[in-house]
């Protein structure tokens, strides 16, 4: 008897760690990694914030990096909302991932500033941990009870009063059952949020907050071809025209930004920087003069995701109509000629060991080619283990008419872009 207890007691030692999950909270996961793609002065960066267990204590912050502009210095300044405490670091930007680590002293909303290259973006989030449930309690109080009890057994046997001591016994036996029993359950009750949560969204919010007033706006207001410009998304609250300022990362950024040309020759796949409250701005260059559109990406909290989307034109020398570049081969679809309505598969054969990026193998941006319908399609197979076939990406174009495409991939050696057009039937044709 006393045996089989104690075989269920070292059995509840090994199951105890994986009782103890990670509780979600949006934006920031409890032990998860919180990570923001950044376009800074041309390089391609995602910001990780390592998931943290112990504050105060050390947060490990780096940048992983996915398209080199040589090596790229970033200060770092890290403020805690709360009591407007701040540390300072830095990490040089470049090839592989760079990691550092800066001390938290509080859990709940805070700021990390990143300072490169003459620019400057500023990341909300919340440093969070687990409060440690009540069930973990007892648990803990379960086991303790039982041991104490179990003690008490073996000293009674010993002092040769075996009515007491199975009394005892049964007790202990109660105890490690409790135990057991929450061990087993644990991951299926209901626990508190982690400390440093934010309040509780509304009943208002949780039904999906107002949609996003986008005002886009390029500095200076008509940039120069080959000239560096700012493009400036102000996003407004629908409902009382305030800055909005509750994006959630979704698909590893706050915001993705599509950028082409009229023509489609120019393509840019983007991630904002936060320069304010409700204020996205990404440094761009467009070389040729013409009409551009930004398509904007973004979710706010409790609500879908949205897409603001907004012409501007470049100035200078108007530049030749031209097509946009048509690698054959280099995509793959099926039907070779796929019908509005109904799902093509796009398969792009990558030129290298695929990386995954914006916590996926693959991306796909399809545009119409007048520019009006703009959609993202996502490759997925599971990050890493891509198929023989390449990339493979499943989609049903709306209607029938000419698409530019872009499969977008990340390999060791930076990110890959395929461009190229796909003609669309329509259901008659058939
Ligand atoms: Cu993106």
């Amino acid at each position: 008897m006393i045996r089989a207890l104690c075989l269920v007691l070292g059995l509840s030692a090994v199951l105890l760690p994986a009782g103890a999950g990670p509780a979600a909270a949006h934006n920031v996961v409890v032990g998860a990694d919180l990570r923001i793609a950044q376009t800074f002065a041309g390089a391609e960066l995602t910001l990780v914030i390592k998931g943290t267990e112990q504050v105060p204590g050390p947060l490990r912050i780096g940048v992983e990096t996915y398209q080199a502009a040589g090596e790229l210095p970033i200060a770092l300044e890290l403020r805690s909302v709360a009591d407007g405490r701040t540390v300072t670091g830095r990490l040089t930007a470049g090839p592989g991932d760079r990691y550092t680590r800066l001390r938290v002293e509080t859990t709940g909303p805070h700021e990390l500033t990143l300072r490169a290259g003459g620019e400057v973006a500023v990341v909300p989030f919340r440093v969070l941990v687990d409060r440690g449930s009540m069930w973990e309690l007892l648990i803990y109080g379960g086991l303790f009870a039982a041991g104490v009890v179990l003690v008490g057994g073996l000293l009674t046997g010993a002092l040769s009063r075996p009515g007491r001591a199975a009394l005892l016994v049964a007790g202990a036996a109660a105890g490690v059952t409790v135990a057991a029993m929450v061990v087993i359950l644990e991951p299926r009750l209901p626990t508190g949020p982690p400390d440093g949560a934010a309040p509780t969204a509304t009943d208002q919010q949780q039904a999906g907050r107002p949609y996003v007033q986008g005002r886009v706006t390029t500095l200076p207001e008509r940039p120069a071809a080959g000239e560096e410009f700012t493009l400036r998304i102000d996003l407004l609250d629908g409902s009382t025209g305030s800055p909005v300022d509750d994006l959630t990362a979704h698909h590893e950024a706050l915001a993705h930004v599509v950028v082409t040309s009229e023509d489609g020759r120019y393509f840019r796949h983007v991630h904002s920087l936060r320069t304010a409250p409700g204020r996205l701005e990404i440094r761009l260059r467009a070389d040729r003069a013409g009409r551009y559109r930004a398509y904007t990406e973004f979710e706010r909290e409790d609500s879908g995701g949205q897409l603001v989307s907004a012409d501007f034109t470049v100035g200078g020398e108007a530049a030749s109509p031209g097509t946009a570049e048509v690698r054959s081969g280099a995509a793959v679809t099926r039907p070779a000629v796929p019908v509005a309505g109904r799902a093509a598969t796009i398969e792009v054969r990558p030129t290298g060991a695929v990386r995954p990026w914006l916590g996926m193998a693959g991306h796909l941006i399809v545009r119409s080619a007048d520019g009006e319908f703009f959609g993202h399609v996502h490759e997925m197979s599971p990050a890493g283990r891509v198929s023989a076939q390449g990339l493979r990406f499943t989609y049903a174009f709306p209607t029938a008419g000419r698409y530019l495409a872009w499969a977008q991939y990340a390999t060791s050696g930076g990110i890959v872009t395929v461009p190229f057009t796909v003609e669309v039937t329509g259901e008659s044709a058939r």
